[in-house]
């Protein structure tokens, strides 16, 4: 036989093109799209159904340690299955680093944990949380070389929030060596001044979540990162954007000339504070950060999906359980919002939302959707061999049925939590069949592929990450004009 495999008569969708094509696949990678390709030892038909490739969740939690026994509601097996029902085939999670701790060292940790365990592939993000001499001199510029290309820093949180001055001296590395930085934006101290003033009058639900994160905190960060970027001549990658202020800095930014990605999420369109505010602490199952706003700036949200100022979609997902001493309502957690752990599940459904409230809403192109939960992943962080239907890319396919009509329930999804936020919402379009490296993994619904089947992938340097050759900055008179 010519191929292991070939999807018949599907409408297949990249990022710039959608078109009627059979698509062949052998050891694993893409062989031939076209007509008539002849022979396969096993055939898909994908009439009607949509062939896309396989989604890039770059943001997602797993088995992140958590504070004083709070324990993630996903492993990798749970995390990487649920993604995979989604239709993901590719996952990067965060490696954090904890105080004092090499990073190597924290590495390995979570290698071990996802070992065997994964049904997707995987590539880990560091998350830098003590920027040492040592990390900054060595640790970071030889793991860069060995394919970690990417770290997030936090503005937040006190025990892993860096100071201005630290994340100068990350970027100023990641300049050095073509690493991606991206980074957590909301200002600490204003979130700890609004904290104690809500705890001191007695207002400690989870509404106050949302009102001690304010926009403001969010909006004042974003300046803050895309200036110090700016300093440094950096690219910089802002993470869950989650109102129109925040992205009128990152647009403010880009009219100076800067290289800014912008990233958003689902609960950033589909939830508001609203939903924090529910009886009995049901709230505590949408805490997340920055959080969920209003309507308008849902709207806004929106907007930047549809006109390009964002780059990616992620999930964000970060799953704790809710009725769990380990989880939501831990012991502490049902007395304060501040102990409520931050985080929601989202891997599973990220796809189909976007799909069924933006392309078949209209509000969005199909290539646009593959753009922003795949192409742009895969291109901004280095998975060279990933994100689009294209000869010689692995065979990471998604087949969809752009017209089934499901309604989310948590008791058909596949992760470790116990509810949903978007528990009763009606979507159309669901991904059914998905490969991962030409292996079908889940076919007409059903788990086929074994856990362990997605590995680890080294990731090469960002084209992105390069810093700009022309700096320019709008409105400053530039010493070397003096000359
Ligand atoms: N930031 C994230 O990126 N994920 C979950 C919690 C948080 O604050
Ligand atoms: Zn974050
Ligand atoms: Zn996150």
């Amino acid at each position: 036989m010519a191929y292991d495999l070939l999807i018949r008569s599907g409408t297949v969708a990249t990022a710039s093109d959608v078109f009627q094509a059979d698509v062949a696949v052998h050891d694993g990678t893409i062989v031939a799209i076209g007509r008539n390709l002849g022979e396969a030892s096993r055939v898909i038909d994908a009439t009607d159904r949509l062939v896309l490739p396989g989604g890039i969740d770059s943001h997602v939690h797993i088995s992140q340690p958590s504070g004083d026994g709070i324990v993630m509601a996903d492993d990798f097996e749970s995390g990487t299955r649920s993604a995979l029902f989604g239709g993901n085939t590719t996952v990067m999670p965060f490696c954090l680093q904890t105080k004092g701790q090499s990073l190597r060292e924290a590495l390995s940790w979570y290698h071990g944990l996802a070992e065997g365990q994964c049904y997707t592939d995987v590539s880990f993000h560091l998350i830098l949380t003590d920027p040492s001499a040592a990390v900054l001199g060595q640790e970071l510029p030889a793991l860069v070389a060995d394919g970690y290309t990417s770290l997030k820093v936090f503005m937040t949180y006190e025990d892993l929030r860096l100071n201005d001055a630290q994340i100068l001296g990350v970027m100023d590395t990641a300049r050095r060596t073509g690493a991606l930085v991206m980074v957590h934006c909301e200002n600490e101290d204003a979130i700890r001044y609004l904290v104690n003033a809500h705890e001191h009058r007695g207002d400690v639900r989870p509404l106050a979540h949302a009102t001690t994160r304010p926009t403001a905190v969010e909006r004042e960060a974003t300046h803050r990162a895309v200036s110090l970027a700016e300093v440094v001549n950096v690219p910089v990658v802002i993470v869950h954007v989650s109102n129109g202020e925040a992205i009128a800095e990152i647009r403010a930014a880009r009219g100076r000339g800067r290289k800014v990605v912008a990233e958003t999420c689902p609960q950033y369109l589909m939830l508001t504070a609203k939903d924090l505010d529910g009886m009995d602490w049901e709230g505590a199952k949408f805490v997340c950060s920055p959080p969920p706003r209003d309507e308008a700036a849902q709207a806004a949200c929106w907007v930047g999906l549809e006109q390009n100022d964002f780059d990616l979609f992620s999930s964000d997902h970060c799953p704790f359980r809710y009725d769990d001493p380990h989880g939501k309502l831990n012991p502490r957690g049902r007395q304060s919002f501040r102990h409520v752990p931050n985080g929601i599940p989202g891997v599973e459904t990220r796809l189909p939302i976007l799909f069924s409230e933006g392309v078949v809403k209209g509000r969005i192109t199909l290539e646009r959707f593959v753009a922003l939960t795949s192409t742009n992943h895969a291109r901004l962080y280095g998975l060279s061999r990933k994100g689009s239907i294209a000869v010689g890319m692995d065979a990471d396919i998604a087949i969809w049925d752009p017209k089934a009509k499901r309604t989310i329930r948590h008791a058909d999804l596949h992760d470790g939590a116990d509810y949903t936020p978007y528990e009763g919402l009606e979507v159309t379009g669901w991904p059914t069949t998905v490969l991962l490296g030409g292996k079908i993994m889940v076919e007409n619904d059903a788990l086929i592929g074994t856990k362990g089947s997605g590995t680890h992938v080294a990731r090469a340097l960002s084209s992105l990450a390069k810093p700009l050759e022309t700096s320019f900055n709008v409105g400053t008179f530039h010493p070397t004009r003096l000359a």
